[in-house]
């Protein structure tokens, strides 16, 4: 089945009544899938390259469809199916999410649900976000503060959300594009790791600026305990933008390939496989293995 999934599917649409709906040929495909699976799924704001990161994970230049226009071009959540790259007999399932914040679709109910869904399928969440890791790339993530109205659990004890959530909720991983600056601070190189808890840290006082300041950041830091980040350059010269899927690993920009790499490595080495609340493995059609 793998070897014939040579391109992704829909996996969830919307209907003219604004329902998601899962695709019958997508769960056709998840139910031949009898291996664990590692599920890494992209979310973050339309427009900034997700679909084409996802294609760099497939190891293909084209896949997901790209746009180079500034209408958004993924809709719903497609699947893309792929023998693992480095964990021999599991399956990689890749998602790619519609672009959040789309000015045009203006509904953030429906994007809170598809960032929502894409948490919950996902071993190994990639937060896309353009530019710098500054206060409004965090506001950005707002879906992030909403996920508990989303997310209700059977359950009767007397845990918060969070402690719940982290059992099951992937690995966190932002992904920072067309990242100009230098890593340092005080004159001292950092990591990237290193920026982005910094720019996770909490303020103190309970006024009302420093709780919605502390808001999104105590969410992603309670909700996704184990989190990295990497920070892109750019991929090519700015005339080779709009036509990326098309160019040779040559026309890109070394320092972007390198990157390109070392992320793929990491989300191949270290993205663990799906699991359930209690822990254990399943593969596509929600069978323990
Ligand atoms: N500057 C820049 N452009 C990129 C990068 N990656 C992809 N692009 C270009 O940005 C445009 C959008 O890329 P997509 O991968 O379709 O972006 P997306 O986030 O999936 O967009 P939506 O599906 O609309 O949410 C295309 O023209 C890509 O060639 C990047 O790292 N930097
Ligand atoms: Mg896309």
């Amino acid at each position: 089945m793998i070897s014939t999934m040579q391109k992704p599917v829909c996996l969830i649409d919307t209907g003219m009544d604004g329902i998601l709906r899962v695709k019958q040929k997508a769960l056709d495909i998840l139910q031949q899938i009898q291996n664990p699976v590692v599920v890494v799924g992209v979310v973050g704001l339309y427009r900034t390259g997700k679909s084409y990161l996802m294609n760099q994970l497939a190891g293909k230049q084209t896949g997901f469809a790209l746009g180079s226009t500034i209408e958004s071009k993924t809709k719903g959540i497609w699947m893309w199916c792929v023998p693992h790259p480095s964990k021999a007999g599991h399956t990689l399932v890749l998602l790619d999410t519609e672009g959040l914040g789309d000015i045009q679709k203006g509904d953030s109910k429906h994007d809170t649900k598809i960032f929502s869904l894409a948490v919950l399928l996902s071993s190994t969440l990639i937060y896309n976000s353009r530019g710098t890791i500054d206060n409004k790339a965090i506001e950005e993530l707002q879906f992030v503060t909403e996920i508990s109205e989303h997310i209700k659990f059977k359950s009767s004890d007397e845990v918060g959300d969070s402690a719940h959530f982290v059992k099951f909720f992937p690995t966190f991983i932002w992904a920072v594009r067309d990242f100009t600056l230098e890593l340092k601070l005080d004159n001292k190189c950092t990591t990237e790791d290193e920026y982005l808890e910094l720019a996770l840290q909490l303020k103190t006082g309970t006024s009302k600026i420093t709780t919605e300041y502390n808001l999104p950041r105590e969410c992603i830091r309670n909700y996704f305990p184990s989190r990295k980040c990497f920070v892109f350059p750019f991929p090519t010269n700015p005339e080779n933008l709009t036509a990326l899927d098309h160019l040779e690993s040559s026309d890109l920009l070394s320092n972007f390939l390198e990157k390109s790499r070392e992320f793929c490595d990491f989300v191949f080495h270290e993205s663990p496989v799906k699991k359930l609340q209690d822990g254990q493995t399943v593969n596509a059609r929600g069978e323990l293995c």
